[in-house]
């Protein structure tokens, strides 16, 4: 078996960084084209070092990096990355925020299969995303654990009749409402199943993650949006379920470690032995909860329905509402609950339109961030 080859789009973040984990336990089986990084040029230098790829790219010019044996220093190289068919056999889409969905897209044009853990490519352009892949026979693996464990749960499509998407409920689930509004960013990043970047940690304290992720699993899964239901499961153990016509639920189990989907987008459709050795022990769960999600506590899950349901600009418009608003609250300078306020009154200020183009939708997730930093000044 040749290797694979791969380039990691977003080495130095979280995802980034648990992909080499994992693909030090991998090295007969993968080559690793290219990673790029953004501003961590330290961390980059290491990696570069260490695994030696073909092309290392950071959006911090960094000549430490050009200096590198048999390895070419592209600065700001993403595209250039995503154009190399035949050097990609798969690229890991692990950067955070709106900066996915150009690579993303141009790795599809491409026909490079895509490995994608930045579900706000999805919320963002899913239509065009998933028709321009459709089109190019490329396959979109999600690394998102709960779409992971769907995909491995789908043997065929026509006989689901829901997807079950599971939510921790994040730090806030056992708080009240008063408590989360004075969060502050320590508490709201001490996220108690799953460790993850910032965006990401803010966005599963107030449950907008998994807004975003109904959105992603109906691009993905092509499922209307009444058929995806979100049941919050505190111990993050079973990472997303389906029910098929006849009443059969299954459901995908493991520890929650991003190891696991990191790796099974990347090897699919072969499972191989890796970081994870350890088996699975029921006896040590014990229990596993399950309750009804909260939906006045965390209206993000209804502007996701909301946003999804209407379709074309709208979840374009939401996420980049929420992301702006997360980065102020990451600076300090709102309270967490403000960034369900900016959304609810920014949401209808939007310009809406039925299907965008790119450009549309790169121009109206521009509106949307300017409205939000406007309301915030
Ligand atoms: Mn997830």
């Amino acid at each position: 078996m040749p290797k694979r080859k791969i380039s990691i789009i977003g080495s130095t973040g979280s995802i980034g960084r648990q992909a080499l984990e994992v693909l030090e336990y991998l090295q007969d089986k993968f080559e690793i084209t290219a990673l790029a990084g953004g501003l961590n040029t330290d961390l980059l230098l290491e990696q570069a070092e260490k695994f030696r790829p073909k092309y290392v790219s950071s959006d911090k010019y960094d000549e430490r990096l050009g200096k590198i044996n048999g390895c070419k220093y592209l600065f700001n190289g993403l595209e250039e990355i995503c154009s190399k068919k035949d050097e990609n056999d798969i690229i890991l889409v692990a950067v955070s925020g709106k900066v996915g969905l150009k690579p993303t897209l141009k790795a599809i044009e491409n026909g490079i299969d895509i490995a994608l853990a930045n579900k706000e490519t999805l919320v963002m352009a899913g239509d065009i995303v998933m028709a321009k892949a459709r089109e190019k026979g490329v396959k979109i693996l999600p690394v998102d654990s709960e779409h992971s464990a769907i995909h491995q749960c789908i043997k065929e499509i026509n006989q689901v009749r829901k997807l079950i998407i599971t939510a921790s409920g994040g730090p806030f689930l056992k708080k009240s409402r008063e408590e989360m509004h004075n969060a502050t960013v320590e508490q709201a990043l001490a996220h108690p199943k799953w460790n993850m970047g910032k965006k990401i940690t803010v966005d599963s304290a107030t449950l907008m993650n998994k807004g975003l992720e109904i959105i992603e699993a109906h691009h993905l899964f092509n499922m209307p949006y009444e058929k995806i239901d979100v049941i919050i499961h505190p111990q993050s153990v079973v990472h997303s379920a389906i029910e098929n016509k006849d009443g059969s639920v299954i459901a995908q189990l493991g520890v929650p470690s991003m190891h696991i989907p990191i790796q099974y987008a990347i090897s699919y459709p072969e499972r191989f032995e890796g970081i994870k050795t350890q088996s699975f022990s029921f006896a040590d769960i014990a229990r596993l909860d399950f309750e009804k999600p909260d939906f006045e506590k965390f209206p993000s899950l209804n502007y996701a329905y909301n946003a999804g349901r209407k379709g074309g600009s709208a979840t374009t418009s939401l996420n980049a509402i929420n992301e702006e608003a997360v980065f102020a609250f990451l600076r300090g300078e709102i309270k967490l609950c403000r960034i369900y306020d900016l959304i609810e009154n920014l949401m209808p200020q939007c310009t809406f339109i039925a299907k965008p183009t790119i450009d549309e939708i790169f121009e109206l997730d521009k509106e949307a961030r300017e409205l939000t930093k406007k309301s915030l000044l």
